[in-house]
Formats: C-alpha cells, sequence, structure tokens
C-alpha cells in the first residue's frame, strides 16, 4: 500500500470542484487517510515546490497556490501515487486527455486544479510537511477486500 498527497488547489476550490474533484479519487477506490482545508503561505510554497525555487515560473507559481485555501489529502492504495498522477492528467491541461482531471476540467499550465506527488520520497516529504502523524488516521474498511486482491495489497 502506498500513500500520495493530493492537493486541491486554490482554482479548484473557488470553483466549486473540490468536491467532485475528491470524488473522483474516492470513486477510483482509493482511501482517505487525511484531509484538511488550509492557506498555503509563502514559506510552505517555497518548502512544497523546493525543485522550482528557482524557476522562472515560481513567483507566479506562489502567487497562484497561496491566492486562496486548498484542500489537502492523503490517499492511500495500491500504487497510489502513480495512479493519482495518471488521473491527475499531464501538468498542461491543454495537453492533458480528456478524463483526466486536468484533461476534464481546465486549459491551464499553471492553474492546473490539482497536486499529486511525483514519487516515493517526494510523497513521504510532501506528506509530512502538511500534516502532523496524528492527523492522519489508519482505519480499516469493508471495502479494502473489494478494492483489491489480496496480492495487490
Ligand atoms: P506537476 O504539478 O504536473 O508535477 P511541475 O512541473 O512539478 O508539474 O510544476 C508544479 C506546478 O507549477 C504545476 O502543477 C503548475 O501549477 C506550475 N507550473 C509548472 N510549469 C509551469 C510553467 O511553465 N508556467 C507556469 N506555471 C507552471
Ligand atoms: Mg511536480
Amino acid at each position: 500500500m502506498e500513500r500520495t498527497l493530493i492537493l486541491i488547489k486554490p482554482d479548484a476550490v473557488e470553483r466549486r470542484l473540490a468536491g467532485r474533484i475528491l470524488s473522483r479519487f474516492e470513486e477510483r477506490g482509493l482511501k482517505i487517510v487525511g484531509l484538511k482545508l488550509l492557506q498555503v503561505t509563502p514559506e510552505l510554497s517555497k518548502q512544497h515546490y523546493a525543485e522550482h525555487v528557482e524557476k522562472p515560473f515560481y513567483p507566479d507559481l506562489e502567487q497562484f497556490i497561496t491566492s486562496g485555501p486548498v484542500v489537502a489529502i492523503v490517499a492511500e492504495g495500491p500504487e497510489a501515487i502513480s495512479v493519482v498522477r495518471t488521473m491527475m492528467g499531464k501538468t498542461n491541461g491543454r495537453e492533458s486527455a480528456p478524463g483526466t482531471i486536468r484533461g476534464d476540467f481546465g486549459m491551464s499550465r499553471q492553474m492546473n486544479l490539482v497536486h499529486g506527488s511525483d514519487g516515493p520520497e517526494a510523497a513521504e516529504r510532501e506528506i509530512s510537511i502538511y500534516f502532523q502523524s496524528n492527523e492522519l488516521i489508519d482505519y480499516p474498511t469493508n471495502l479494502d477486500s473489494l478494492t483489491c486482491a489480496d496480492d495487490e495489497k
């Protein structure tokens, strides 16, 4: 089982798409183990997007990600990291396939509705930036036996 950090970005929250986007992850079978609404500060943005801080687009990215609240989610499931990345689509909404979140709801490279960790190291780092360990809940559900076979867990 893997855990990944998802952010429903300020554009999606402001457009009242948070529930629809969260539903997609739930419908897919991912389990929510952490969830909160928060305002990203410039400091938090620099920590989260450390790999991008020196890039020319970073000031605009910081302006965008701090422009309103985000919904932060920790989702759990088999290969959750790549499953979520595939569901998100490409960075640029204009290049994202229909059926993906970015391809269904957006046309922008910057205002692309969702963030998802891009690998196991990033997931661990990002989850610890947004959540204390006591904010993550480990709970069994009956659905666990229906969302994937024992040898896939
Ligand atoms: P990702 O979110 O698909 O992993 P990254 O390349 O890691 O994409 O970029 C992080 C975020 O920075 C993107 O989701 C998008 O909001 C923003 N971004 C990426 N590239 C550009 C750009 O060239 N111009 C403006 N914003 C960008
Ligand atoms: Mg990225």
